[in-house]
């Protein structure tokens, strides 16, 4: 009814994106305006060439002659009917019903979700991915789904990106419209870090289903389905698809890990169907399943639950092909990949090779191999702008089945450690990621579960605490804060709890609440809050998606309007533009709104004045324009 009253109210209706309605209405803002943005982004083009962009400083540069990456062409001129065609005309459940009936494995491609999330940092720009959409569309029409959004990306949009995640959205959606677009959301976290109130949570699902998501991938962190039910619920009131998922950890071949048994997962899978999930997510965010037990896995849950599977995992270890064709030969309905140059190591297994490897088997994905590799060739391209993002991991490492970090976390708690100087003691830290799992009681470790035990193993590591000293009643240790927030039980409560002990040492004898967190959370205000953020934002109109990106990031939220205030639309700009500005005599262009092209032309860098400010000499489409920012160097 929340959904229904939230779907029917005028504001949603008639909502104008602000921020995007400027950009992208110029017709009613008169020519001030417009120039206006034109100013805004030369100077962020400006600050960037005088000062360079904080996020690259003293990282690794793209090769100098690197081109700007051109898209494959489409391959037909009408985009052929797809899985998003179904979806539209039937309703989520014929494409359950269709991919339970399909022989060939169908294929999720993630490379615009989790291939740059687990190997770039998740700094991909939405231009290089709406460049890629066309041809997704035209040329490889028969993929299941095309993961673009949720997880980490939505954060890290406004935080480092200075973009709109919803825009991507939306804009992804406009020009693939025939592919399903699928999303990793986090429960009742959101896609955040905490739980969040059960209305905002159905507000959020309710506005990412309108703007364009398809097939909603609902895990919770601690394998909790208790915890997962209003995110769920919610996708099924939108008539998207519903991917209820397992978390999959431990080893079930290996009898000292009994909790996380093939039993237990079959379990919860049924209790997934019974909540009304068309399809059952796998989600081996680790890399942990390995070729042996995908097998039987996948077969006990294709007799026992009875939906289609849909088999998400990491190649961390390097195995995880072989895993997939275990799955593929047990009966798997879907699986994740990402495209070649985006993919291996912490993230996705390698798209074409998969569909290789599937080749003239009965169960053959039918993909056109050399639409892959133009797509392929086409990422290799984007990844080479994003360098300096790149991790330090040269080789898959067997090392993943001791510390069983997902993919995406891996390479962020590298970097953290090396920027606390513990870079050498990386082997200690992996042990004692171990070490803290089995003090937790060997929990699923999936974000945000798996950033809280990071928190307290780097914290152990740089005090030099064993668990043994943590443990020790006479010990007074100061816990991190994410650390108390989850033995208080607001993540959630684990499969059998966590043990007392741990629970009574973090929480000093204090009664942690084992209910669902969002049980007795207030409602928020959304209409209050939509009010308080306008003026915040001095009177600006606050539609439904920038509400949402306040309700889960306030901060991240306000400083990214902040910024926009300055540098406008800045996500036009070429990505190598973006983070290094410009060279004199350089020129680029940019399509500020659909059609209307801006050709910019860096003339020359000029002296710094007394006051401090650098003067930059530009031609917009051919007019001089002169841009002062402040030297900070
Ligand atoms: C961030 O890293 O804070 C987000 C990206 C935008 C940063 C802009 S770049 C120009 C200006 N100079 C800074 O140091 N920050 C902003
Ligand atoms: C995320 O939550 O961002 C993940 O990718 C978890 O695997
Ligand atoms: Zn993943």
């Amino acid at each position: 009814a929340f959904v229904e009253n939230l779907l029917k109210h005028p504001t949603f209706l008639n909502n104008q994106y602000h921020t995007k309605f400027i950009d992208e209405t110029p017709e009613l803002f008169q020519f001030k305006k417009r120039r206006d943005r034109g100013t805004k982004v030369l100077t962020y083009i400006a600050d960037i060439t005088v000062n360079g962009h904080p996020e690259v400083e003293g990282r690794a540069k793209p090769l100098a002659d690197l081109k700007n990456p051109k898209a494959p062409a489409t391959r037909a001129d009408t985009m052929p009917y797809g899985t998003r065609n179904l979806l539209d005309e039937k309703g989520p459940q014929a494409v359950a019903d269709w991919m339970a009936a399909q022989k060939q494995v169908l294929i999720t491609d993630t490379t615009m979700r989790d291939g740059h999330q687990s190997l770039l940092a998740t700094r991909m720009r939405s231009i290089d991915m709406i460049k890629a959409a066309p041809a997704y569309g035209a040329n490889l029409p028969g993929l299941f789904s095309v993961e673009c959004w949720g997880g980490a990306t939505f954060d890290v949009a406004y935080r480092f990106l200075q973009e709109c995640p919803w825009q991507r959205l939306r804009d992804i959606r406009a020009k693939m419209p025939n592919i399903m677009t699928q999303m990793l959301l986090r429960g009742s976290n959101g896609v955040g870090y905490t739980n969040y109130p059960d209305n905002v949570v159905q507000a959020f699902v309710a506005r990412a289903a309108l703007s364009g998501v398809d097939v909603f991938r609902v895990f919770d962190s601690l394998n909790w389905v208790e915890n997962m039910r209003v995110a769920m619920d919610a996708v099924l009131d939108s008539g998207k698809v519903l991917e209820g998922s397992i978390c999959y950890t431990g080893d079930i071949l290996d009898p000292d890990r009994a909790k996380y048994s093939l039993k237990y997962y079959v379990e919860m899978g049924k209790e997934l169907k019974a909540a009304g999930s068309h399809i059952l997510g796998l989600k081996d965010m680790a890399g942990l399943l390995k070729p042996s037990a995908a097998g039987p896995l996948v077969k006990a849950l294709k007799e026992e639950v009875g939906l289609p599977i849909h088999f998400h995992t990491h190649d961390t270890s390097g195995a995880a092909i072989a895993s997939i064709m275990a799955a593929a030969a047990a009966g798997v309905d879907a699986v994740d990949a990402a495209m070649d140059a985006l993919s291996g190591n912490t993230s996705q297994p390698t798209l074409g090779s998969v569909v290789e490897a599937l080749r003239f088997t009965d169960r053959d994905t039918g993909l056109d191999m050399s639409a892959i590799r133009d797509m392929s060739n086409y990422w290799e391209q984007v990844r080479m702008q994003y360098a300096a993002f790149e991790s330090a991991m040269q080789a898959p490492a067997s090392e993943v089945y001791l510390h069983e970090m997902p993919g995406g976390q891996f390479t962020n708690l590298r970097a953290q450690a090396r920027s606390l100087g513990l870079e050498e003691r990386w082997p200690e830290i992996a042990r004692t990621y171990a070490d803290v799992n089995q003090m937790f009681g060997d929990i699923v470790k999936v974000t945000p579960s798996s950033k809280v035990v990071g928190d307290m193993a780097l914290m152990m590591v740089s005090q030099g605490l064993t668990r043994a000293n943590v443990e020790d009643p006479k010990s007074d240790v100061s816990f991190p804060d994410s650390v108390i927030d989850m033995m208080k039980g607001n993540l959630g409560q684990p499969p059998g709890g966590f043990p007392t002990g741990i629970v009574k040492k973090v929480l000093k004898g204090e009664k942690p609440n084992t209910e669902r967190p969002g049980k007795n959370v207030p409602a928020a205000d959304l209409e209050k809050i939509r009010t308080e953020v306008s003026k915040e934002l001095e009177g600006k109109e606050v539609d439904d998606e920038d509400l949402m990106g306040y309700l889960m990031y306030p901060k991240v939220f306000l400083d990214y309007m902040g910024r926009h205030r300055t540098y406008g639309p800045v996500r036009v700009l070429p990505t190598r533009t973006f983070f290094y500005g410009m060279e004199p005599g350089e020129e680029i262009t940019a399509e500020i709104d659909p059609g209307k092209i801006m050709e910019i032309r860096l003339q020359a860098i000029g002296e710094t004045q007394e006051d401090g400010e650098a003067r930059v000499f530009f031609e917009l489409n051919g007019q001089p324009r002169t841009i002062r920012v402040p030297n900070r160097k």
